[in-house]
């Protein structure tokens, strides 16, 4: 089985019905990744132990998304030098604006790449880690070109 390049990470299960997008756009692009529940305030220490061998297995980029007083993307941000996408969740009362404010509102020194809220933010989120990667990986890029080939002939030119 081929080592996961991407991690996904979020603070409930009930978050997956939006970060399943995350997941379903790097298969789409063929990127390996992994899917894991892990909250920064129930499971603290199971957040530990995968920051601590993230590097080490081979994840690049992590994606972690949170809702409510959403901390999961900057605590892990302030454990590792790989790059913390941050998902905003709409799971609170507050409509994931509490979640926005507390992922988007890093105070300087520890960034976060905060994306929209909810599913449009995760599928983002995969595909700005995608772009990292492609960096350095020709297979990668051109298969994002591909996607986005593919993306603007869907587009019809009338809407009737
Ligand atoms: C956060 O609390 C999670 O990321 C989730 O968005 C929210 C609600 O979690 P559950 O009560 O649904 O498990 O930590």
């Amino acid at each position: 089985m081929t080592s996961p390049r991407v991690a996904i990470i979020m603070g409930s299960r009930s978050d997956w019905a939006a970060m399943r997008a995350a997941e379903t756009a790097l298969e789409s692009l063929d990127i390996p990744c992994e899917s894991r529940v892990i909250s920064a305030h129930r499971t603290p220490d199971r957040l530990t132990a995968f920051i601590a061998g993230a590097e080490e297995r081979g994840i690049e980029v992590i994606i972690a998304g949170a809702g409510g007083a959403a901390h999961l993307a900057g605590v892990t941000a302030a454990h590792t030098l790989l790059p913390v996408l941050g998902v905003p969740i709409d799971s609170s009362p507050l409509n994931g604006l509490d979640a926005l404010l507390a992922t988007v509102q890093m105070p300087g020194g520890i960034p976060v790449a905060t994306f929209g809220v909810g599913e449009s933010g995760a599928k983002n989120a995969a595909l700005f880690a995608a772009a990292i990667l492609a960096r350095s990986d020709p297979g990668i890029r051109e298969k994002l070109a591909k996607y986005r080939e593919a993306q603007s002939a869907a587009v019809p030119e009338r809407p009737a």
